[in-house]
């Protein structure tokens, strides 16, 4: 399989730890949204990242719709997100809030990077701010009080997976982590996941896009 995508894309990179973890191995294209817009728009219409190219040439989009498809290779008993009952909702609760930070932080990112200073909406940004991080505030609300566990269970699930990739994200492009608010529990599950080498070999330098980018 290949994936595109940078992984400095927190979606890119939830499914590369995913297939890290799964043992599935594949093939990177590290594509820029940015200066490779048209090469990613061959195998996505809508040239976005991630995007799972089968051996069968079948393009696999969005992240949530790959992971599923990873997990149903899986099978049920390796399956990252739980199988059923207050388990699969808790999951997919935080997978919610945890991918709503993300797109919240890529928005103001793209603010900045694509729309010229004068055309940028101020109440927009605020808004976005403010969404971003009363999502941060509840995934540490739900680290704090699993302390030293996992968020769901007795192993590692894709909750923990997409709460570090959201947050590592957001501490290189957006510096969360150094604004007046911290997120000591969130962060303590971060430094957990980022130790592992399935989180490791997949972790790159912040950079935002652009079309020479
Ligand atoms: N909901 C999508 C979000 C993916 C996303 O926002 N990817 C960004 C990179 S971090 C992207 O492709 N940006 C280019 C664009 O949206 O035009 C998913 O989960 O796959």
């Amino acid at each position: 399989m290949i994936l595109i995508g940078m992984f400095d894309s927190p979606f890119v990179r939830r499914v590369a730890v995913s297939m890290n973890l799964l043992g599935m191995p594949f093939e990177h294209r590290n594509w820029s949204v940015g200066k490779d817009f048209e090469l990613i728009r061959q195998f996505n219409p809508l040239g976005r990242v991630p995007t799972l190219v089968q051996p069968d040439g079948e393009a696999l989009i969005e992240s949530a719709a790959i992971l599923d498809f990873l997990d149903e290779c899986a099978g049920p008993e390796r399956a990252l997100i739980p199988r059923a009952g207050k388990d699969r909702r808790e999951a997919l609760r935080i997978l919610a809030v945890a991918t709503g930070a993300a797109e919240k932080g890529v928005t103001q990112v793209y603010e900045t990077v694509f729309r010229p200073s004068e055309k940028r909406y101020r109440p927009w940004m605020e808004r976005c701010h403010t969404q971003m991080h009363a999502a941060l505030a509840e995934l540490n609300r739900l680290s704090q009080a699993r302390a030293g566990e996992w968020l769901i269970g007795n192993r590692m699930t894709q909750a923990d997976i997409t709460a570090t990739c959201a947050y590592t994200f957001l501490v290189d492009a957006l510096a969360i982590n150094r604004a007046t608010v911290a997120y000591p529990g969130l962060a303590a599950i971060a430094e957990r996941c980022e130790a592992l080498p399935e989180f490791r070999s997949v972790k790159a330098e912040w950079f935002p896009p652009g079309e020479n980018s």
